[in-house]
């Protein structure tokens, strides 16, 4: 059992992530609905000021404040529950937690007062306020500081165990973490060394290049970062949840690895179009790029098996139709069975974007949006929610509200997302641009036109679906029966980590070391960064003043 202590970190964390989240779905609704033509904005200058402002609200809140609290709070939790001991400092976690949450704010004040409408990649030469530099900047220190207390926790656990290979779920929210911390030494070079002293008016002049070779250094792992964290649930929790057992402890740990070694070396993949990188350098991290698609094939097999032994235990039967005999009726599984499900769509969609050619075509196209509502939008936040279905039950002490509420709204978000991220990917290739507040646009054309509405439909019920969450979550703790209940029901109960067909005593003894695969980690971003960064470095005259377009 969680000692109580990480049970109340784990809540702080979810609280924050959820306020944000909720920002992040209000603002989205704006942007959904100016698409189909119906323009928000005027009526509600005072609280967001423009497109651009509602934008970057909805960037930041969504993909870097609700998730990477979430994932802090989540994996904390993992952790040590798999390990089945504390954190290795409760001072540590503590702190942690309010000097993430004072870079929140610090960040948030510039953001809200529309001083920092940059959007969530904050590209220069726009300048924001050095406020949002700094207080993000605090929140990744502090994610480095989640990194030191996992590692030491879980150093405690082997002076204890010195023998036993590592429980997966601990070794997987280890790598995850030890992944993001090398990661994020792109952005935190990006903030110290050009961001930050440019916006307090140390230096004069920043580059675009070189901001945005850093920025996608750690843009492009940070999507694992986010995605990972579900793969946790999906490998560790789901088969159990779904009555059966994981198919493979082995492969799941072989799959983690991959990610270590192969997240970070494929950023030039978002610079395709970008002048300044040679081709050959771009190249090689379009072929990376499709090395990395490989441990997510991985997971595609370990876990479509490890369902089918949870529908077959139910009396599953036939090559497919097993799949009706899930448990569809727990809320927290079918969010995560249809985050799965769209996840593999948007997995396809990424090979395109990472193919060299066919990027130009999608390239700052509705297809992006497409993507990334399918990626971080539906695989990654969807099982969120259908975690915490479980997760907050069960840290209040108090039944869910509405199981059939919570089913409603986990179809809605499926249903919406299909009806609006379909309509994104076909507006991309009609050539819809990105980021743009199209619906006013002097150049829409009648062929968007057709399409656009979609944008607002499904957008309109995903921001429903949102509501119903968030409604079923605040009815939870404050109209909830706690405790042992009339109908038989005991305390709110935690999923067990599922036991696997092939366990943990056939992974080999080198999956469970770190040095090796950190190294090689190491080896290939040296050899895929190294020259540019190098080059560029060298070269680069520090000479653009900033611009506020906004
Ligand atoms: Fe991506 C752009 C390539 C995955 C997020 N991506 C973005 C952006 C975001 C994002 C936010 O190469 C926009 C950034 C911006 O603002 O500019 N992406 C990929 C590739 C993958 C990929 C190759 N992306 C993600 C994930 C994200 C994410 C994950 C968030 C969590 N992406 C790109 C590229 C760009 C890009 C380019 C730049 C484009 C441009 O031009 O700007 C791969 O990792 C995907 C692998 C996934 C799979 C699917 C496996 C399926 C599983 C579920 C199986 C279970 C089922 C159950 C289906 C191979 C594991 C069903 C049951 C049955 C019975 C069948
Ligand atoms: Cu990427």
């Amino acid at each position: 059992m969680t000692p109580a202590s990480e049970n109340r970190l784990t809540a702080a964390y979810l609280i924050v992530a959820l306020i944000a989240l909720f920002g992040g779905v209000v603002t989205g609704l704006l942007q959904a609905l100016e698409h189909a033509g119906l323009n928000l904005y005027p009526p509600l200058t005072p609280v967001v000021q423009s497109y651009y402002h509602s934008l970057s609200l909805h960037g930041v809140l969504n993909v870097l404040v609700f998730t990477t609290f979430f994932i802090c709070g989540f994996l904390q939790f993992i952790t040590s529950r798999a390990l089945g001991i504390p954190l290795a400092s409760r001072r540590l976690a503590w702190a942690t937690f309010w000097l993430m949450t004072g870079g929140l704010v610090l960040a948030a004040v510039p953001l809200v007062g529309n001083a920092a409408t940059v959007l969530f990649t904050f590209y220069p030469p726009m300048r924001a306020h050095w406020a949002f530099y700094i207080g993000l900047t605090l929140v990744v220190v502090g994610t480095w500081l989640v990194t030191l207390n996992l590692a030491l926790t879980s150093r405690v656990w082997r002076s204890r165990h010195p023998e036993a290979r590592t429980p997966l779920a601990a070794f997987m929210s280890l790598v995850t973490f030890v992944m993001w911390t090398i990661a994020s030494a792109g952005i935190a070079a990006e903030m110290l060394f050009m961001l930050i002293p440019w916006s307090l008016g140390l230096v004069a002049g920043t580059d675009a290049l070189l901001a945005r070779v850093l920025f996608w250094f750690t843009g492009h792992p940070i999507v694992y970062f986010w995605l990972l964290p579900a793969y946790v649930s999906w490998y560790t929790l789901v088969p159990r949840q779904a009555g059966g057992r994981l198919f493979s402890d082995p492969l799941a740990r072989v799959s983690f690895i991959l990610f270590l070694v192969l997240s970070i070396p494929i950023g030039f993949h978002h610079q395709f179009t970008d002048p300044g990188i040679e081709e050959g350098w771009k190249l090689l991290h379009a072929f990376l790029t499709f090395a990395v698609f490989f441990p997510s094939l991985l997971t595609f097999f370990n876990v479509v098996a490890s369902l089918e032994t949870g529908a077959r235990a139910r009396g599953g039967k036939g090559w497919i139709t097993w799949f009706a005999k899930l448990p569809w009726g727990d809320p927290s599984v079918a969010a995560q069975v249809l985050a799965m499900l769209l996840f593999a769509f948007g997995g396809i969609g990424g090979l395109v974007n990472a193919s060299f050619n066919l990027n130009l075509v999608v390239h700052n196209t509705a297809w992006i949006p497409g993507h990334l509502h399918l990626t971080v939008g539906t695989a990654v936040t969807l099982s969120f929610m259908g975690i915490t279905y479980w997760l907050v039950p069960f840290l209040s002490g108090r039944h869910l509200w509405s199981r059939r509420l919570a089913l409603a709204q986990v179809w809605l978000w499926f249903v919406g997302m299909v009806v609006f991220s379909n309509a994104l990917h076909r507006l991309g290739l009609m050539g819809m641009p990105r980021r743009t507040m199209i619906g006013v646009s002097a150049y829409i054309q009648a062929e968007w036109q057709a399409i656009l509405p979609l944008v607002g439909i499904g957008g309109s019920i995903l921001f429903v679906s949102a509501m119903l969450y968030f409604l079923n979550l605040v009815l939870t703790l404050v109209a909830s029966r706690g405790g042992p209940t009339a109908e038989g029901r005991g305390a709110p109960a935690l999923p067990e980590f599922a036991e696997a067909l092939s366990g943990p005593e056939h992974a080999p003894a080198i999956l469970d070391r770190w040095r090796p695969w950190l190294a090689l980690a190491l080896v290939l971003i040296a050899i895929a960064y190294g020259p540019t960064l190098v080059r560029l470095a060298a070269t680069t005259p520090f000479n653009a003043p900033g611009l506020r377009v906004w």
